[in-house]
């Protein structure tokens, strides 16, 4: 039975009913009652596995399908009224076209299965700054991992009264067939279809789909940002918190960056880091005339490989109670779970992602490169007491950065706003196993924005442009490389909690403490300026040279593909990027 008296939700659903067919319509309230009711359903069917209750209370196990593992690109697509609003880098469709070819896959395609309704909220329920959305799933696994990420249930609807303004959001899994798997956007009628997949990132409607696709194209009429950011605060000896929010490209250290631990010597000296989110980031004008953001989820969908006490113990920590696991290794002796990277005990009795016997000598990975958690964040050991505020937190820096062997350098400082909106559009990076296809190949990535942004990538830009000259007390604008390499492939950066020695000259320079050098690309630290005590084993003062050394023959080879992406973005890349292009160039000489 419907939860609301509002007629525009319960005829949209009714409408939505009749299209897919399913045998009943459940309405998600919130209540743990319900949830607990579906966990068990789940487990019966054997769609989820309960793990061992003592060791992982609350915890689950879920395995994909083998085709369905990450993103796809490829298969995602923009629905503006003409192809030139949704630009170049985006996939189009025509709106009916799509409306049309969509409509018979989903014809029928929950038919003897339950339809839920999940009611949510990007931001907290009720606030000015948060949005609506409702899913329509025949997924529990959706529901599961939903009531996770975003805030769910009745609450929302009853906060939403009679509006009209929310997404509609309609998933099945239909027969999670790859040749019509579609992930798919209409803007302009704040609308998300998805069907043949079950993986996270292309039908956790209120993720990627709605909160970057749907709110980019949001916020560019509504004078706002929506970015793929995470959010963090370092909190100073003299107990200032300073925050900083940065992008870097899927599966290139958002959510290890957004929680890190600080090295012991900046511990002893007071700093301390609180996340505010890790991976998406709703940004606007305060009424300081600053730009304030807010994490409008309230999970983490973070990558399990990798992660360990060492590299990110407080996102290790955030998932031992209440979490669902994705595509990892089963150990069957305790009924827990692994990864490759978690420690050096891999279960000898064991499944691997795809639920057969593993030899972990075999050579062959047990867990997928994208396997994922799916964690409450407020179980995070620095979840920031700003976390559950609604205006978000003031943004004294942004930083972009990617995931690159060589050219970047560690760390660089944009020359003003519009020169830092032309480093972002510039980023680059290696492709991650986030997304579906080839792994390793450098590829443009603005702004972390390519896979995700909703309309025209130049009126992106341009967006960018406009919101900076609104902005009276402008951040700075900074760009990050963790990925650098030797010539034998190895990272000549430790990383990881190592990286509050680079977020520590970004907030130095932020509060105009410390001087900088000018370069073609932009300020570099003086080679003094970046800490690197208790690390000198490691990274020698040669080592910090060859990071921020810039290889102007590198660079110019970078200018000639930053010219043939802007070619490529086409009539309405702005004029002031390609007087930064110019100027870029003739200062490289
Ligand atoms: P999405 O959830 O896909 O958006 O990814 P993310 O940007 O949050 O990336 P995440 O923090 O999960 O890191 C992805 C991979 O990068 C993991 O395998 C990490 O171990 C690795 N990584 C993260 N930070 C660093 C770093 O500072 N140095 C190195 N070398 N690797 C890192
Ligand atoms: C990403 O790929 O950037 C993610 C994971 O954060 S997904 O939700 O699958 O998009
Ligand atoms: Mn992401």
């Amino acid at each position: 039975m419907s939860l609301t008296n509002n007629a525009t939700i319960n005829n949209w659903v009714e409408e939505m009913r009749k299209l897919t067919k399913p045998s009943r319509v459940v309405w998600i309230d919130g209540s743990e009652k319900q949830l607990a009711d579906l966990r068990a359903e789940s487990c019966s069917n054997g769609e989820i596995i309960e793990l061992n209750q003592e060791k992982l209370p609350g915890c689950y196990l879920h395995r994909t399908a083998v085709n369905d593992v990450a993103r796809v690109e490829h298969r995602t697509f923009i629905c503006t009224p003409t192809k030139e609003d949704a630009g170049n880098t985006n996939n189009w469709m025509d709106p009916k076209e799509a409306y049309d070819k969509l409509g018979k896959l989903f014809d029928g395609s929950m038919s003897g299965r339950t339809m839920y309704v999940i009611p949510f909220s990007m931001g907290i329920i009720g606030s000015e700054f948060a949005k609506v959305g409702i899913e329509l799933t025949d997924s529990i696994y959706v529901v599961l991992n939903m009531a996770i990420m975003t805030r769910i249930g009745k609450a929302v609807l009853d906060s939403f009264g009679n509006g009209t303004d929310f997404v509609r959001g309609l998933h099945s899994k239909a027969q999670l067939d790859e040749e019509n798997r579609y992930i798919v956007h209409f803007p302009q009628d704040n609308t998300i279809w998805s069907i043949n997949s079950g993986y996270g990132g292309n039908v956790l409607l209120g993720k990627k789909c709605f909160a970057l696709r749907i709110a980019s194209y949001q916020g560019r009429k509504e004078g706002w940002m929506a970015e793929h950011m995470l959010i963090l605060g370092i909190e100073k000896p003299n107990g200032e918190t300073k925050y900083i929010a940065a992008a870097f490209p899927s599966a290139c250290g958002k959510t290890n960056l957004a929680m890190l631990i600080p090295p012991e010597g900046y511990r002893k000296k007071g700093y301390k880091v609180w996340c505010v989110g890790d991976d998406i980031a709703w940004l606007r004008l305060g009424p300081d005339g600053g730009l304030w953001a807010m994490n409008p989820e309230s999970g983490f969908f973070g990558v399990a490989p990798g992660t360990n006490m060492k590299s990110n113990p407080n996102a290790l920590l955030t998932t031992k109670k209440n979490t669902i696991f994705t595509n990892v290794v089963h150990n069957l002796d305790d009924n827990t779970i692994w990864w490759e990277g978690l420690d050096n005990n891999p279960p000898t009795n064991a499944l691997n992602w795809k639920g057969e016997k593993w030899d972990p000598t075999s050579g062959e990975k047990g867990a997928h490169p994208n396997s994922r958690f799916t964690a409450p964040a407020a179980q995070c050991p620095c979840i920031s007491p700003e976390f559950e505020n609604p205006r978000g937190v003031p943004i004294s820096a942004l930083v972009f950065g990617g995931r690159r062997a060589k050219t970047a350098p560690l760390v660089y400082q944009a020359f003003d706003w519009n020169h830092g909106v032309f480093v972002g559009s510039a980023m680059a990076s290696e492709t991650t196993a986030a997304a579906s296809g080839a792994v390793g190949v450098v590829r443009r990535d603005p702004m972390a924005m390519l896979p995700f942004c909703g309309y025209n990538m130049g009126d992106y830009f341009t967006h960018w442009l406009e919101m900076g000259s609104r902005i009276k007390k402008q951040p700075k604008i900074f760009n990050v490389n963790w990925f650098r390499q030797d010539e034998n492939g190895r990272f000549i950066w430790p990383g990881y909690g190592d990286n509050m020695r680079v977020l520590e000259w970004i907030i130095r320079r932020c509060d105009d403490e410390v001087d900088a050098a000018k370069t073609p690309i932009g300020y570099i630290p003086n080679i003094n300026d970046i800490n690197i005590e208790c690390i000198e084993d490691e990274v020698s003062v040669e080592t910090l040279k060859e990071l921020l050394s810039i290889d102007t023959g590198l660079w110019k080879e970078d200018a000639a593909g930053i010219e043939e992406y802007y070619n490529k973005i086409g009539g309405r890349m702005p004029k002031e990027l390609l007087d930064q292009l110019d100027a870029l160039k003739s200062r490289l000489g």
